[in-house]
């Protein structure tokens, strides 16, 4: 079964509260990132935990070792379960987010390709070897694009069985089917939370990815 974890880049408190209710149940875990925290803080966290389900803080933490470890520690601490770090700061500071999420029981994804169109600019030629740095350094897995499935398969040979999760379904026009054939877990946000029925949207993608 795939995993549906939602996106949910929503600027309004109370709007992502609620869209986040009606939705968990159809859910394996939410991604937050920027534009809800910085709405509404990283106590949004705590607001969510009633849910039961893994909180995913995607920060792109890309920064040196030390301040990456500050913002693990900050997050963590926050109640999220898992961070999404990058990998071109190199060896040391990625391996500061992993040990900081292992040292709380959480988990590190590692952006090994990112979905929009300007990511062929540079990420195409780095992602192999991101992925390999990922997997040295023991991170859970990578972020690899559902708009380029066929990218998902090959970083699939470098990471075994640990996770894959591809965000880029539908706004940007990635196939869900075929992402969630290689993919361990699907991340979707405006498929969902614009719809005039989220609950209902998130409910079709529980079913359709089993
Ligand atoms: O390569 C990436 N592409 C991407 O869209 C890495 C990401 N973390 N994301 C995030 O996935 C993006 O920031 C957003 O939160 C989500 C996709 O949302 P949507 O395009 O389904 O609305």
């Amino acid at each position: 079964m795939t995993e549906l974890i939602l996106a949910l880049d929503v600027t309004d408190r109370d709007r992502a509260l609620g869209i986040a209710h009606v939705c968990a149940p159809f859910l394996d875990a939410i991604k937050i990132g920027y534009p809800l925290v910085l709405f509404a803080g990283l106590e949004i966290a705590q607001e969510l935990s009633s849910l039961g389900l893994p909180l995913i803080a995607d920060f792109k933490i890309a920064d040196i070792p030390y301040t990456n470890r500050l913002i693990c520690e900050e997050v963590f601490g926050a109640g999220f379960h898992a961070v999404i770090a990058h990998g071109f700061p190199g060896s040391d500071s990625l391996r500061a987010c992993v040990d900081s999420a292992h040292a709380h029981d959480g988990a590190c994804y590692v952006v090994a390709e990112m979905s929009h169109p300007g990511a062929v600019e540079f990420f195409p030629e780095v992602a192999d070897r991101i992925t390999f740095l990922a997997m040295e350094v023991g991170a859970d897995g990578i972020i690899a694009p559902a708009t380029r499935p066929e990218r998902i398969r090959e970083l699939r040979k470098i990471v075994g069985n640990r996770k894959i999760y591809s965000p880029g379904i539908g706004a940007q026009g990635g196939d869900w089917e075929k992402a969630s054939s290689f993919a361990d877990g699907i991340i979707v946000g405006r498929t969902i939370y614009e719809s005039s029925d989220p609950a209902e949207a998130a409910r079709q993608f529980s079913c359709i990815r089993r």
